[in-house]
């Protein structure tokens, strides 16, 4: 495949940075390699079979307080996101097939530093969860500055995996999120998580009003999870692995 398209390349700015939502002037401007690296899945879909990693051997590796300790990327970056309670650290562990890996708790807020994980040079990442009213303004600007003080940097994002709690629409903060992903061009996928919570046909329904409220392109894949069952664990790991490949293919 050849370099990024002058479309790769297009960069739209947004007038706030998307975790402030309207609250910061702050201009977020990925970094130009980010967005020439950067594009959605299917324009990397390789026709090749992603070779799958090892979900069982991953490991904590590092936690970061604020963005500017943040090491250099040294390898493909799958983060996830979303916003607080919504149950990222509960995915992580159902995906290593661990108990406690990440700390999970029915408080909301508990994550509140970058976690790297690592099986191999790929790492997985568990942002902070945004949109916790319930914390002082200080810490609220201080997982602000993390989330996007990582999506800032120029790093190896191989994918985004945006959380989004299946029972309910996506919050404004969910769809800032993914008008950010979507206008930066990196590649993500939507995991709408707790599908335990509802029948089978009415996560079939969430699914595909939440597209449509996400006015999500065909390519991008949503996939519908439960951490109390493992279901969707299969499909997400797919997910990633493809994803994976296409990061290593763009080196
Ligand atoms: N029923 C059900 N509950 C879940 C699922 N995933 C997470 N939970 C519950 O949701 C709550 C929050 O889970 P966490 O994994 O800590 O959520 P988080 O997104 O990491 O939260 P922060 O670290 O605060 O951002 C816990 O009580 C979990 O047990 C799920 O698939 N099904
Ligand atoms: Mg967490």
């Amino acid at each position: 495949m050849g370099g990024p398209s002058a479309s790769d390349l297009r960069i739209r700015r947004r007038a706030t940075a998307w975790y402030n939502h309207g609250r910061s002037t702050k201009r977020h401007v990925p970094p130009a390699a980010v967005i020439a690296g950067a594009r959605t899945l299917a324009q990397n879909h390789p026709a090749r079979k992603a070779a799958s990693m090892n979900y069982n051997t991953v490991e904590y590796e590092r936690s970061f307080g604020t963005s500017s300790q943040l090491t250099p990327s040294e390898g493909p970056e799958i983060a996830f996101a979303g916003r607080s309670n919504v149950g990222k650290s509960s995915l992580l562990n159902k995906l290593f097939n661990r108990k406690k890996l990440a700390y999970v708790s029915s408080t909301p807020g508990k994550t509140a530093t970058i976690n790297f994980f690592r099986s191999g040079d790929v790492r997985f990442v568990d942002l902070p969860g945004y949109g916790y009213a319930q914390v002082s303004k200080s810490e609220r600007g201080r997982w602000s500055e993390l989330i996007e003080g990582y999506f800032n940097q120029d790093r190896n994002f191989a994918l985004v995996a945006s959380l989004i709690d299946i029972r309910h629409p996506a919050t404004d903060l969910d769809e800032t999120m993914v008008g950010f992903l979507l206008e930066a061009d990196l590649p993500f996928c939507i995991v709408l998580t707790k599908g335990d919570k509802l029948s089978h046909s009415k996560c079939q329904a969430q699914k595909a009003a939440l597209a449509r409220q996400l006015e999500l392109p065909p390519n991008i894949p949503l996939v519908v999870t439960s951490s109390l069952k493992g279901s969707g664990m299969d499909d997400l790991r797919a997910v990633i692995d493809q994803a994976i490949a296409a990061a290593e293919g763009r080196r």
